[in-house]
């Protein structure tokens, strides 16, 4: 489906519409001629890069010369490429105003890539429940590092009010943060996040799982783009409902980067550490394993261990994957 079809804004010329998709002066000024057309990844999924064009939108695969690059360096969701449409391929990556990048938990430290050319950042936390400081504040680090706005969105107001205690907490982290208080099913509610909701305004969407980051996408959206979880009753936890990054254009021209949560291993003797980085892409490939409770270790159409076969998943990485995911389940 063509990018702006589905936003009300099909009425605009193609460049028009590009403007809609965050186009603008910082990466025209990099096309050159022969170039060809620009286009704005809206998700990697698994059979390539989605990639919107203003009138069109293509899925192609990443050639194996991007493989050859730093992670840094290759096609991430939110990125603007120089699209071959005769070849249907990337040319290239245009220069990037930002990117939203974190370090792995392994000892190597590889970066992953969270979305690129960011305007502002929600984070998103269940105002109900106890706010996790520390993470609120990594990622106020997180988006100060890369020159992006961050706005803290404390979801499930109609469960809760969030403690006036514990907001006040993070204000003491950071006296001028915007802290706006939603039901995200709620469309009316929701409108409190309009002030960032800007023409061509790309907005990534990040925080733990079951927190209501794909309701808000929803509910801003007026329409079901983005799978939701059921909660689970025993916890109240959501559980990786989302499994990919995409971008979702609204109505008024801004765009919405949803995500996958990131579930945190809580492991005592190292107090408490955060290994989502670890965790992230191999519990994404995990899904496509055969069994629900596979090990990775020598089972039938084992999806982890055939990534690490094919090159795509570093041995020591999911060595040590496995490692705290036992050091875990023994301290649980
Ligand atoms: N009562 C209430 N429920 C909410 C609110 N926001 C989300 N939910 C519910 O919380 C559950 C999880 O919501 P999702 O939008 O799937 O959460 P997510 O952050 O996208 O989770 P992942 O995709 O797993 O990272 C769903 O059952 C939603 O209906 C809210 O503001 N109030
Ligand atoms: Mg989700
Ligand atoms: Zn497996």
């Amino acid at each position: 489906m063509p990018a702006c079809a589905a936003n009300g804004l099909g009425f605009l010329s193609a460049p028009n519409r590009l403007i809609t998709l965050g186009w603008g002066p910082f990466f025209a000024d990099q096309l050159r001629a022969g170039d060809g057309a620009p286009g704005r990844i809206m998700a990697m999924e698994r059979t390539g890069a989605r990639i919107a064009l203003g009138d069109d939108e293509r899925t192609v695969p990443l050639g194996g010369r991007w493989y050859r690059l730093p992670p840094e360096d290759r096609p991430t969701v939110g990125d603007w490429v120089a699209f071959d449409a005769a070849a249907e391929r990337i040319e290239r990556l245009l220069a990037r105003r930002n990117v939203l990048k974190r370090i792995g938990a392994g000892t190597r430290g590889e970066i992953q890539l969270m979305g690129a050319n960011i305007d502002t950042l929600f984070i998103v936390a269940a105002g109900h429940e106890a706010l996790n400081l520390a993470r609120i504040e990594r990622y106020l680090n997180l988006a100060e590092q890369s020159g992006v706005e961050a706005v803290l969105v404390l979801t499930k107001r109609d469960l809760a009010a969030a403690s006036k205690d514990q907001v006040q907490r993070v204000r003491g982290l950071r006296p001028d943060l915007s802290i706006e208080c939603v039901d995200a099913r709620n469309a009316a509610s929701v409108e409190a996040l309009t002030p960032w909701r800007r023409l061509g305004a790309t907005v990534a969407l990040a925080g733990p799982s079951g927190v209501g980051k794909s309701t808000l996408v929803n509910t801003l959206s007026g329409t079901p783009v983005q799978a939701i979880g059921r909660i689970r009753q025993r916890d109240g936890k959501g559980r990786h409902t989302t499994t990919r990054r995409s971008l979702h254009p609204l109505s008024d021209g801004c765009l919405l980067l949803d995500a996958p949560g990131m579930r945190e291993l809580k492991i005592p003797a190292a107090g408490e550490r955060d290994v989502a980085g670890v965790l992230e892409d191999i519990e994404i490939l995990a899904q496509r394993c055969r069994f629900a409770n596979c090990r990775h270790g020598d089972e039938p159409d084992c999806a982890v261990q055939a990534a690490v076969a094919a090159g795509a998943l570093d041995r020591g990485r999911l060595e040590r994957y496995l490692l705290l995911k036992e050091e875990a389940a023994r301290h649980r």
